[in-house]
Formats: C-alpha cells, sequence, structure tokens
C-alpha cells in the first residue's frame, strides 16, 4: 500500500490543482459579479476573504437580512442577480426573508448559503448549524440548486443566474456544503468547467397578432390610461416607454418605485389625480404592475362603476386574468412589447381625447393647489407635510440623488408628496410593504450606483435595520438618513389603559438616533423645525459624510396604518 501511494505521488506533482473556494470566485468573475453583500463565519469566512483579495467587493453587513436587501435591490438597480452570501442555518434563515422578498418582487437575487454536511444532516445526527436548507428555500423562492462537487461549480452558478434574471424575474437559492469549498480538482478541468452565461435573459418578442389586439383595444378607447410598474423601471426601456407615452398622450399613473420612470412633473403624469383616473378610466393600459391589492386588484370601488378593459404588457402569462379579465394580454418583455406597439401605432396615431386629458390635467392642477399650503407650514414640532415641503425641493434640485423610504404615514405621504425626476430613482417597501428594507437598500444603491442617498425612515421602520449605520459609516457611503421620528408606529399617542406597560405601538418618547450615528463616527442632526432640517440635509448631501437626521415629528401627526387603515380587520364586539 505504501509504495502504491509513493509510486502514485511522482504523477500528481506539478500538477497544477484547484479548488472550490476559487472555483466559485473564477465562475463569478467569468459572469461579471462584482459585488458580494453578506455576513461571514463558518463555513464562508475564507471565500470572503478571498473573493475580496480577487477583487470582488464583499461588503459585510451587522445582519443577513439587510444583505440580503441589499442583493435584492441590487438585483432590481443592475438588471443582473445581487449575490447575498450566509453562513449555515441561522445566517441562511436571516437572508431567507429577504429571498422571498426578492421573489415577490421579480428582483433577481442569488442568497449562497453554506451549509453543513448532507450525510449528517440527512441523517439529522446534530451537525454544527445544521439543517435541511435546500427543501426549506424551495419554497420561497423561484428555483433552488445544491452543489456537491466542485466540477458543478459552474453549471451550478450558470443555472443559478439563468433562473434569476430570465423570465420574470426572482429570488434563487444555490446551496455550497462546507466540504465544497475544500474540494480540489485539476486547474486546467476546473477551468474548462467553468461556464459564461450567454444572454442571460433572452428577448422575449410578443406576437403580432397579441400587439394588433392591443392597439385595437386602445383605439376603441374614450379615457385610455397607462399604469406603469416597477417592472417597467426594471427593463430599463426608458426611452421607448417615454415615446409611447408621449405619441399616445394617455394620462400615465405611476406605481411606488415607477414614479420618475417619467418625471412626475410631466404633463400627462396623473399620479395627482389619482382615484379620478382609476374611476374613469375606459381602457388601461399595464406596463409591467399586477393588479394586486395595490391596484385594489382591478376592481371595487375604487375602480368605479363604468366597464374597463385591461391590456397587460407582462412577461409572466400566467399573470394575465389573475384577478380580472385582460381584454389584450401582451407578453413578453418589456422592451420589445413596447417597441412592437410603438411601431404599431405607425405614424398617424390618433391621441387621447382632449376632453379626457384636460379632465385629468385639471383634477390633477386642483389637487396640486390644495396641497401646496401645507407644504410650506414651517411648524415646530414639524407635521409630516411640513417636514416633507422642504425634503421635496431638496429632491428636485437633486433628481439624481436616490430616495429610499420606508414607514407607514412616512411611506404613503413621501410617496405623494414627493415628486420623482427620474428612472429607478425611488426605492421603497415593495409588493408586500415591509419594514426593514431602509439600510440595506441605502447601502446598496450607494455602491451599485455611485449617486448619494437619501433615506426617509419612519422612526419604527428604521429600528428593524438600524445598526447597519455602522455599515454605511465603516465604508464610508454617501447616506443621509432622516428619521421622521413621531415616537412610535403611525402615532405616539397610544395609552395602555390596563397596565403600566406602554401602549404597544409607542416608543421611548423623545428617542435621540442622531446618537446612534454619532457612536460610529458618522454626523449626527437633532432637527426641531423645516428649516433646521433643510440646512442638515443640503449640508449632508454637500458633504457625502453619513448623516443621520433625527427629525421630531409632532407624535399626534400620524393616522393608524397611514393610508391603508382600511385593511385592519375589525371586531364586530369591538364597543364604539
Ligand atoms: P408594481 O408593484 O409597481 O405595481 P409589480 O411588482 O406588481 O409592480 O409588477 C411587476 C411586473 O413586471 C411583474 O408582473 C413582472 O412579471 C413584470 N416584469 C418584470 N420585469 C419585466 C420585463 N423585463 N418585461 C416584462 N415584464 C416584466
Ligand atoms: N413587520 C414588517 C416586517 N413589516 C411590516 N409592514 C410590519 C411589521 C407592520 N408595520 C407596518 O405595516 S408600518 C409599521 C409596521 C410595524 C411601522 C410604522 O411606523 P413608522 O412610520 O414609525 O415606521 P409612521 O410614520 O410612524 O407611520
Ligand atoms: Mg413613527
Amino acid at each position: 500500500m505504501a509504495e502504491a501511494a509513493a509510486s502514485k505521488k511522482p504523477e500528481t506533482e506539478g500538477e497544477e490543482l484547484t479548488d472550490g473556494f476559487n472555483l466559485i470566485i473564477d465562475a463569478m468573475k467569468l459572469n461579471g459579479i462584482e459585488t458580494i453583500y453578506g455576513v461571514p463565519g463558518i463555513p464562508i469566512t475564507d471565500f470572503g476573504r478571498m473573493a475580496q483579495a480577487s477583487g470582488i467587493r464583499v461588503l459585510s453587513f451587522r445582519h443577513e437580512q439587510n444583505a440580503g436587501y441589499a442583493a435584492a435591490i441590487a438585483g432590481f438597480l443592475t438588471k443582473k442577480p445581487g449575490i447575498c452570501l450566509t453562513v449555515s442555518a441561522p445566517g441562511f434563515l436571516n437572508g431567507l426573508t429577504a429571498l422571498a422578498h426578492a421573489t415577490t418582487n421579480c428582483f433577481p437575487m442569488i442568497l449562497i448559503s453554506g451549509s453543513s454536511e448532507r450525510e449528517i444532516v440527512d441523517l439529522q445526527q446534530g451537525d454544527y448549524e445544521e439543517m435541511d436548507q435546500l427543501a426549506v428555500a424551495k419554497t420561497m423562492c423561484k428555483a433552488a440548486y445544491r452543489v456537491l462537487h466542485a466540477s458543478d461549480i459552474g453549471i451550478g452558478l450558470a443555472r443559478a443566474i439563468r433562473a434569476a434574471v430570465s423570465g420574470r424575474p426572482g429570488g434563487v437559492y444555490l446551496d455550497l456544503p462546507a466540504k465544497l469549498f475544500g474540494q480540489v480538482m485539476n486547474a486546467e478541468k476546473g477551468k474548462k468547467s467553468l461556464v459564461k452565461v450567454i444572454d442571460a435573459a433572452p428577448a422575449q418578442i410578443p406576437a403580432p397578432a397579441a400587439v394588433k389586439r392591443a392597439l385595437d383595444v386602445l383605439k376603441s378607447a374614450k379615457k385610455p390610461l397607462i399604469i406603469l410598474g416597477k417592472g417597467a423601471a426594471y427593463a430599463q426601456a426608458d426611452e421607448a416607454i417615454k415615446q409611447l407615452v408621449e405619441k399616445s398622450g394617455i394620462p400615465f399613473l405611476p406605481m411606488s418605485m415607477a414614479k420618475g420612470l417619467l418625471p412626475d412633473t410631466h404633463p400627462q403624469c396623473a399620479g395627482a389625480a389619482r382615484s379620478t383616473v382609476l374611476k374613469d378610466s375606459d381602457v388601461v393600459l399595464m406596463i409591467g404592475a399586477r393588479l394586486n391589492w395595490l391596484l385594489s386588484h382591478g376592481k371595487g370601488k375604487s375602480w368605479g362603476e363604468a366597464p374597463k378593459k385591461f391590456i397587460q404588457v407582462d412577461i409572466e402569462p400566467r399573470e394575465m386574468d389573475s384577478n380580472v379579465e385582460i381584454a389584450a394580454p401582451v407578453v413578453g418583455d418589456i422592451g420589445s412589447c413596447v417597441a412592437a406597439l410603438l411601431e404599431g401605432m405607425g405614424g398617424s396615431w390618433t391621441k387621447a381625447p382632449s376632453d379626457w386629458t384636460g379632465a385629468v390635467s385639471a383634477k390633477r392642477e386642483e389637487n396640486v393647489a390644495k396641497m401646496a399650503p401645507r407644504l410650506m407650514n414651517n411648524n415646530s414640532p414639524m407635521d409630516y407635510h411640513g417636514a416633507l415641503g422642504v425634503l421635496r425641493t431638496i429632491v428636485k434640485e437633486r433628481p439624481d440623488a436616490i430616495l429610499v423610504n420606508e414607514g407607514a404615514n412616512t411611506l404613503d405621504l413621501t410617496r405623494g408628496v414627493i415628486d420623482m425626476y427620474k428612472p429607478r430613482k425611488r426605492l421603497d417597501v415593495g409588493t408586500w410593504g415591509v419594514m426593514g428594507i431602509g439600510m440595506g437598500q441605502a447601502i446598496a444603491a450607494a455602491v451599485e450606483t455611485g449617486k448619494p442617498v437619501l433615506c426617509i425612515e419612519g422612526d419604527s421602520a428604521f429600528g428593524f435595520s438600524g445598526m447597519e449605520v455602522e455599515t454605511i459609516c465603516r465604508y464610508n457611503l454617501p447616506v443621509c438618513i432622516v428619521i421622521f421620528n413621531n415616537d412610535g408606529i403611525y402615532r405616539g399617542t397610544d395609552q395602555n389603559k390596563a397596565g403600566s406597560d406602554p401602549a404597544t405601538t409607542v416608543f421611548v418618547k423623545g428617542a435621540r438616533y442622531d446618537k446612534m450615528m454619532e457612536a460610529f463616527g458618522g454626523v449626527g442632526v437633532h432637527a426641531t423645525s423645516p428649516d433646521e432640517l433643510k440646512r442638515a440635509v443640503n449640508a449632508a448631501m454637500d458633504s457625502g459624510k453619513p448623516t443621520l437626521i433625527n427629525a421630531a415629528i409632532d407624535p399626534a401627526a400620524g393616522s393608524e396604518s397611514g393610508r391603508i387603515g382600511n385593511l385592519n380587520p375589525q371586531s364586530a364586539l369591538k364597543k364604539k
């Protein structure tokens, strides 16, 4: 035996070897993956070090959920899968919320987790951080894969990339057991095993008959409306969408993260006449938006009595008829679909009837005028409108800055008040209305775009990811966080009538979140009036220094659940 081993040795001597660590890095670089968001630990600590040494940017977070939200929004901003890297079981589970969020929002993301040994996990023998992660992940993402052999790393990553970005984008899970990282193989064979993904998200051209049907329906409209969703923002077909809107003359309504695809100040923008256009329109062209709860499922009171016809442009065929009948489904990628619609419209398209567009404009002007005086108040303590009035001007003066927004009243009022001017500049809670996306999104936005970031955060919303202010300071990112501090969830005024504990929705009164930022070397400011707020935000945006401004908002200013209080269940027994 000893002799046999000795006689084998010379054959492998001089042979160039590679291993799992290096193959994963090489596969990532081959596919243009430049950034990883994660938290280190067994079994991926060395991998993170080696990736960093190889030139991949590895951003270490304080909690995996925030790294995951960063990866998800990186996917939205770049059309490439955002990568989140976590340790086994607990780290994996912390990242899983973000993976599910990415899938729900149609953002391409890959959650890569180290995992324990298969043999031990499958016999449930109690390995370090043991969990059947692949089985758990499957229900929450678009696709889930595990790689067991170093020679399959190339294929594994290629499958993950394709699954994340092709068709309807979404979250993908990639399971990498600890043993894989150290597996050794011939370097040349390893190199050959890597796969460069060609045309990861192939164009999907709509059928000519579907395009014609859509244009026929559109032609018949007397009161047409275009709804732009975050799928349209994601598609990066900005110029074609602008042409379609302007050539048709149809009023458009941007969903939250589609704001700025065309400026909110565009003469055809119906954002400030939302209820009118939903109620009174007769044909609705949906582009990259779903008829889910955010659009009252396309039916009911907010859509009015008059019959409506829907045209829907989406890459996912099964989205059609999900809530109401779609008269003209146009299935394909938005770039190809909008181009085909434009071509079909030809040179002599009749613009939307002027009595309709005139009525929409009049309503919009009326609503804008109604809001204007409220935005100019300089009250102290501030109310939402006074604070938002100054922030609105700051965003107007800095249209390249990225706005991150979460909270309840803080979300709804910011969305309504602050106009956006450029595509993909507004990032928020998305389809689930999830609290906690703030710091992850801010970090990824700064890293991926190099632009300054302004976060407008409810005090509760901020708390879900607040520890990442250390991350922002550590990487010295140009992020300015404004906390709308009204001492609680929705309001800071609730009383617990029954006992000594505080009410469930209130926090420590007069908390000073600005001190958190100072603890890590960032700039902290306490602002009690719109004037102070304006000065502090402008200084932060000019300097690019990590800044947190504690904006003291009147604790009585908000309302329950912001604009969606109607979704709260009510007991029939509750005394009025
Ligand atoms: P919003 O919340 O803004 O209304 P949704 O997330 O509900 O938007 O809808 C986005 C839609 O866009 C999804 O149905 C998704 O399938 C679709 N989508 C995403 N990317 C593309 C694309 N490149 N081409 C076509 N449709 C897309
Ligand atoms: N947990 C998660 C992950 N997402 C949620 N949406 C909630 C809980 C419930 N929730 C909301 O829907 S808004 C909100 C919570 C806890 C916080 C609202 O308080 P805020 O904003 O301070 O952030 P305002 O301005 O006080 O309304
Ligand atoms: Mg609050």
